[in-house]
């Protein structure tokens, strides 16, 4: 399935109230995130919607690439204005995370799970990422951009094989609709960014939808490699890990390079 998308295809497809009420398309541009910063501090409107179909520089966290080959994927970022503090950002982390979840379960029927921190897993393999980005004041956030790549179209075979990556269509066996796929992720999202405005937390949805806890975990964190059993996260999103040492080490930041199923 070619799907061209644009700005005005978007918009007629949304069925949201807030976010997407600007949309800025574009065939290409070096990255969603950046083109979101840079329309931020030009002033755009909360809720404004940045999507394209290819990155020159598609990145995650700490400047790592992220790769999709042009027209395959849901490349996009948000611009959002809460009145958040900055200790409560991890909550955009989790509604992004659920929204996408819910999307694909409920659109596709196929079992979307998450992996701490920012990794939306399909079948066991990376299928999406989230990347959040702040710029802020004090303890208060001036704007965040909630950046959101997720495979749909892409074949599993272009991207390099220690990225474990799979897409939507690899696991459904055909093709699916990235504009309809756009605007269900959008409608969770709007219903859970409105919920966590009113002060509903998802720590214990989002601690349900990560595939993470109950495992053995090798972690990456502060050039430290750890091992032990992920055992939960507080409300604060980090990862509680019970070392082998007996130590429990609470982890803000890191990448699980692997996971083990703990026998029952
Ligand atoms: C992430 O970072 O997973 C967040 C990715 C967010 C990308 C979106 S696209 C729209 C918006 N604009 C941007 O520039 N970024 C956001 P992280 O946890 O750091 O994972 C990065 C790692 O994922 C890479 O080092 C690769 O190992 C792997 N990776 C890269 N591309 C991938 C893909 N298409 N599918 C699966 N894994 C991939």
């Amino acid at each position: 399935m070619s799907e061209e998308l644009d700005a005005e295809k978007i918009r007629l497809s949304l069925s949201t109230r807030f976010l997407g009420q600007r949309i800025v398309y574009h065939t290409c541009i070096d990255s969603t995130n950046l083109a979101g910063r840079r329309l931020a501090d030009q002033g755009a409107v909360d809720g404004t919607l940045i999507a394209a179909d290819e990155q020159t520089a598609g990145r995650g966290r700490l400047e790592r690439a992220w790769l999709a080959p042009r027209g395959t994927s849901l490349l996009f970022s948000l611009i959002l204005r809460p009145q958040l503090e900055m200790r409560l950002v991890q909550g955009l982390t989790m509604i992004a995370g659920l929204a996408v979840q819910e999307a694909i379960r409920d659109g596709y029927g196929l079992p979307a799970r998450l992996k701490w921190p920012n990794d939306i897993m399909v079948c066991g393999r990376k299928a999406g990422g989230i990347l959040i980005e702040v710029s802020s004041t004090g303890h208060c956030l001036d704007y965040a951009i909630l950046g959101i790549g997720l495979n749909v179209n892409l074949s599993p075979h272009t991207l390099p094989p220690e990225f474990h990556a799979t897409s939507i269509q690899h696991e459904l066996g055909h093709p699916v609709s990235r504009l309809q796929l756009l605007q269900r992720i959008l409608a969770h999202l709007e219903k859970r960014y409105a919920a966590l405005l009113r002060g509903h937390w998802p720590m214990h949805e989002w601690a349900a939808a990560l595939e993470t806890l109950g495992q053995r975990v090798e972690l990456r964190t502060a050039g430290e490699a750890i091992q032990g059993l992920a055992m939960r996260i507080d409300e604060e999103g980090a990862l509680l890990v019970h070392l082998d040492s007996g130590e429990m080490r609470r982890v803000v930041v890191g990448d699980i390079a692997a996971t083990h199923e703990i026998a029952p």
